[in-house]
């Protein structure tokens, strides 16, 4: 009774442990049905050969003094076990082909997205808006090694979900950047490998927004585990505003950089600027003189960082010093106010160095190890 109770939750829930999830997009309806339907096939078959082969055994065994016949060459039979399976494939074949040309027509897409798998992050460009960007899983590490409570999504959050649009054509082209990867949404019924050197096609229209999970599905090195797949699937109007967001937050990062990285700063402003920096991040440490707290903070006046090289002192600054209370900087000030304080510290006090540091000199900084 139990089992023939699961058997029809099986078939009728919508999420289910054991079976297929129906998904959210016709094409995994369609897969799902396909699969329900040969589902059913193979019980009728089953049920079918067992029945005759039970049948058999019980009412026609030995012992009951049946005798077995003794025929060779049936011809009726063997053109009936040719000609039944023959048209059982042609009728599980024709519906498979029909679903599986439908799922590898990425023809009059509305958008495209280039998605490419490294070890062990996924990165999506979205080809006719010019935006892109890597998601990497964000499940704490302290999850992973057992420290903290799991939550519902373990393993399968990321940092920045793959956005898209619902109602919408979107074609994925699939690729990798080292070695075989598989993009995996099942409930969008896309499982499409990512291979270096190829582009491999593969398209949705999602019906719900929503967020939908998966994962590489390749075996692809030993954080395979640790590449989740999330999508936000959002109504075309909020899509859209997405992506204008995204364009417009671009198109900022790139304005303020090139402004910075363009300008050269006179050695009163950044004097100026760098007071107030070194006010606002360190004289709480270092103290409004420079002078520190003996045994606790170290004085800025006569020491090997303020007096040595430049680039040692904005190592420093950027990154910090492990294990002291010194923090890395690089995330809580902008360049201007890293290079201003940098200047500030190496002319101040009666050091007058005589050093100019720019933003530029910091962004060369932070990025000479890319
Ligand atoms: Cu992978």
């Amino acid at each position: 009774m139990a089992s023939s109770l699961s058997f029809v939750s099986l078939a009728s829930s919508e999420r289910s442990d054991l079976n297929l999830p129906v998904g959210v997009t016709d094409i995994s309806q369609k897969v799902y049905d396909l699969h329900m339907t040969i589902f059913y096939i193979c019980i009728a078959i089953g049920v079918a050969v067992f029945g005759v082969m039970l049948w058999a055994m019980v009412f026609h065994r030995k012992s009951r003094g049946v005798k077995a016949a003794n025929f060779h060459e049936s011809l009726k039979v063997e053109v009936a076990w040719t000609i039944v399976p023959f048209f059982i494939l042609i009728g599980m074949a024709v519906p498979a082909t029909k679903t599986l040309f439908e799922m590898e027509d990425a023809s009059e897409s509305d958008i495209s997205i280039v998605v490419t798998g490294s070890q062990w992050k996924w990165h999506y460009k979205y080809l006719d808006d010019d935006i892109e960007f890597y998601s990497l899983m964000s499940t704490p590490m302290e999850q992973i090694q057992n420290k903290w409570v799991k939550g519902d999504t373990y393993l399968l959050e990321v940092d920045k979900p793959l956005v898209i649009p619902t109602n919408r054509k979107v074609r994925f082209l699939m690729t990798s950047d080292d070695v075989i990867h598989s993009w995996w949404v099942p409930d969008f019924a896309v499982k499409k490998d990512a291979n270096p050197g190829f582009i491999n096609e593969a398209w949705t229209r999602v019906n719900e927004p929503g967020i939908y999970r998966g994962q590489c599905a390749e075996l692809c090195g030993k954080d395979h585990g640790f590449m989740p797949v999330v999508v936000k699937a959002l109504p075309p109007e909020e899509f859209d505003e997405w992506m204008a967001q995204q364009k417009a937050l671009k198109a900022a990062a790139a304005a303020e950089e090139a402004r910075l990285l363009a300008m050269n700063m006179s050695f009163e402003e950044l004097m100026k600027e760098g007071e107030a920096a070194y006010m606002g991040y360190c004289a709480a440490c270092h103290q409004a003189n420079g002078a520190g707290l003996p045994g606790v903070f170290p004085s800025l006046i006569n020491s090997p960082i303020t007096l040595g090289d430049v680039n040692g002192h904005i190592d420093i600054v950027v990154n910090g010093k492990k294990g002291t209370a010194m923090q890395a900087f690089a995330k809580q000030m902008s360049l201007k106010q890293i290079a201003a304080v940098v200047t500030y510290e190496r002319n101040a006090w009666g050091i007058n160095s005589g050093d100019l540091v720019q933003p530029k000199d910091v962004h060369q900084f932070i990025n000479q190890g890319e």
